[in-house]
């Protein structure tokens, strides 16, 4: 074969794999000034680290689609919490933090946790102290739409929400509730798809290094102290710089129960490539929950990614965002749910 063609079948190759290179960065959902902010710090030198924050941080500030940050997702005594995570994958080291209150740069906390203390996650009000000892400040993370949303809740009977075999009946009436004798049947409350953008992010280095990170205000209406898969590790995020990291969203009450973005990863290591590892996990969960609402993202070391959702009636299909250098901007990537 002439050299010309070899070459041109070798393009042709890369092309139909999708470009793998590093460094990466890869994000759940069209959170595209998140995917910039993390892959600036790349290119200007910061560590896989210091992208993840940023990255996470910049939706944090933004109140990414309301889901993170302050001001969304208020419990059901009206107050928003936050869940985070980030992770090391050179050194495994995760710091995390659940039903942080009243501060809201939870990843930049939960990298606190990781560096400044032995621990893995701190939670609630004694997160906040942890938080306000190591220089964050703490105001109130209630906003004018949070208010409303939790007024509009209480004027609507408090309804929805996540009780069950309790009384007073809990499709219509507000608490405090009591245990009821007897338990009901399985019930799960189909979730907000339109509420419910978690951001779950990802980024290499040149040098396959990587490290995960998640933040979300977790679900509109939840209990409170309800936390989510976010900042579990395994669950909303797991990343190993010699296998590589996935990151997932949705309905964490039960994508947590199956640690996907564990077994995403070591499938990954395994050698399945990232799309048909994140189907993998996407499937495991889905032969005991058909209709659950949720997505994953994978990448590999070699800079391979992908990414899979479970198709329910208006979710057809999950946006996520990647840079590796392929455009100048962040592209918009698009997955068909299964
Ligand atoms: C949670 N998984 O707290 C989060 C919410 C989410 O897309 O991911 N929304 O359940």
């Amino acid at each position: 074969m002439p050299t010309s063609l070899m070459f041109f079948t070798l393009i042709s190759c890369l092309l139909a794999l999708g470009q793998a290179s590093l460094p990466l960065v890869i994000n759940t959902w069209s959170f595209k000034n998140a995917t910039a902010a993390a892959w600036a710090v790349l290119q200007s030198g910061g560590s896989v680290l210091d992208a993840v924050e940023a990255g996470c941080d910049c939706c944090q500030k933004e109140q990414c689609d309301g889901s993170v940050g302050y001001g969304g997702s208020p419990d059901e005594s009206g107050e928003t919490t936050l869940d985070a995570m980030i992770m090391n994958g050179n050194t495994m080291e995760v710091g995390a933090v659940a039903d942080l209150r009243r501060i809201k740069n939870a990843i930049g906390v939960a990298r606190a946790v990781m560096e400044r203390t032995e621990h893995t996650m701190l939670v609630a009000e004694s997160a906040t102290v942890f938080a306000e000892n190591m220089g964050f400040i703490a105001e109130d993370l209630t906003t004018v739409k949070s208010l409303n949303i939790f007024t509009q809740w209480l004027k609507g009977n408090c309804q929805p929400n996540y009780r069950k075999n309790v009384c007073p009946n809990p499709s219509e009436s507000c608490p405090p509730y009591k245990p009821q004798g007897k338990l009901g049947p399985k019930k799960h409350l189909p979730t907000n798809i339109h509420s419910h953008d978690t951001i779950g992010m990802i980024a290499f280095d040149q040098y396959g290094h990587v490290a995960a990170g998640t933040s979300t205000n977790g679900r509109t209406h939840k209990v409170p102290g309800r936390v989510g898969d976010s900042p579990i590790v395994g669950a909303g995020a797991y990343a190993d710089s010699s296998a590589g990291a996935a990151a997932a969203t949705g309905d964490g009450d039960i994508m947590m129960r199956f640690l996907p973005s564990y077994l995403a990863v070591e499938l990954m290591r395994a050698g399945t490539d990232p799309s048909a590892a994140c189907k993998m996990a996407i499937s495991r969960i889905k032969r005991h929950y058909v209709g659950f609402f949720g997505a994953i993202i994978c990448a590999n070391t070699t800079g391979h990614y992908g990414a899979a959702c479970n198709k329910v009636p208006g979710f057809l299909q999950f946006h996520y965002m990647v840079s590796n250098g392929e455009s100048d901007e962040p592209l918009l990537k698009s997955v068909d749910c299964f």
